[in-house]
């Protein structure tokens, strides 16, 4: 939805189709079309028709709800991006594909500034089909003389209350609980540091990315680093927004994805190759989180 808003205002409202999988829910400047990229044809009869000739290929299964529905991940997140590949490569089509901080994992990489040529061994069907995402649009864009690139984001924090099914969601999720109830129970530990990011950032940092000098681009895939945050720091910064509100940590499945992932990521190359840096405190990373949060979910606060 971000990332539409802003290719339509840099591409103009008639020169772009935002796709999904359901019926359309937002209100978009642009053409909306229903698909379901995993059936192929659809997707290409859809780039072919309208002569698009950049795919920017979001359709994901995040991590959470993948170890919930591992084989929904694997049939949209491989065998859709195979589709998004092959439909790119037959009508000469740049493609950008996202990666996650979600592809390190394991015990043989540095969880604290970890640098992008790491060891990666990640513990979900998310992140494993995400370094098959990094490896198939590497080769593809090798072999067939391809644009392909991709970003790993840390986590992506937005101001919206959906889906809340990626690991870290509790950094949204906890203003809605909180807004409700007065209190929220955080599913992971008070030292479970990651990278995050809000999203308008994230999209100036991927508008950067997709508008860079192809042939100045040293690497396909590039680190993203956010700023490192934890549980703790992160709900000390809440409760000073809403003062009163309680939080307990309660760590579920989730911890166990947490803890196989960076605390901090070096994102020296971004810096180098296309000039991106970003550095913001924890208190002002969850006020920008609070501060756009519906007015209507804020009655009486
Ligand atoms: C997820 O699914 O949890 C990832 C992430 C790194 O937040 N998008």
């Amino acid at each position: 939805m971000h990332l539409t808003r802003a290719l339509a205002k840099e591409v103009g409202n008639d020169n772009i189709i935002c796709t999904d999988v359901s019926d359309q829910k937002y209100d978009f400047p642009c053409r909306y079309e229903k698909l379901d990229i995993c059936d192929a044809n659809s997707y290409r009869k859809l780039v072919e028709t309208n002569k698009v000739d950049h795919i920017v290929h979001l359709a994901g299964i995040l991590s959470a709800l993948g170890e919930k529905n591992p084989q929904l991940a694997i049939d949209v997140n491989v065998f859709g991006v195979v589709n998004a590949l092959r439909i790119a490569q037959d009508n000469n089509c740049r493609i950008f594909i996202p990666s996650s901080i979600a592809v390190f994992g394991g015990d043989h990489f540095n969880k604290k500034q970890t640098p992008a040529d790491s060891i990666l061994q990640p513990r979900t069907v998310y992140g494993v089909s995400k370094v098959f995402n990094e490896m198939i649009g590497e080769y593809f864009s090798n072999k067939f003389d391809m644009d392909f690139r991709s970003i790993r984001y840390p986590v992506i924090i937005s101001s919206e209350k959906f889906g809340f099914n990626g690991t870290a969601a509790y950094s949204t999720e906890i203003f809605f609980e909180i807004l409700e109830k007065g209190h929220y129970n955080v599913p992971l530990k008070e030292d479970a540091a990651l990278p995050m990011m809000y999203i308008d950032d994230c999209i100036d940092a991927t508008m950067k990315f997709l508008k860079a000098d192809f042939n100045k681009l040293k690497r396909k895939t590039y680190n993203l680093a956010g700023i490192s945050v934890a549980p703790k720091e992160y709900t000390i910064a809440v409760q000073k927004l809403l003062p009163g509100s309680t939080v307990d940590f309660k760590p579920d499945f989730r911890q166990a994805i947490a803890e196989s992932w960076p605390q901090s990521i070096n994102d020296s190359e971004s810096l180098r190759d296309w000039n991106w840096s970003y550095d913001i405190s924890v208190s002002e990373l969850a006020k920008k989180v609070y501060d756009g949060i519906d007015p209507r979910y804020k009655l009486g606060k």
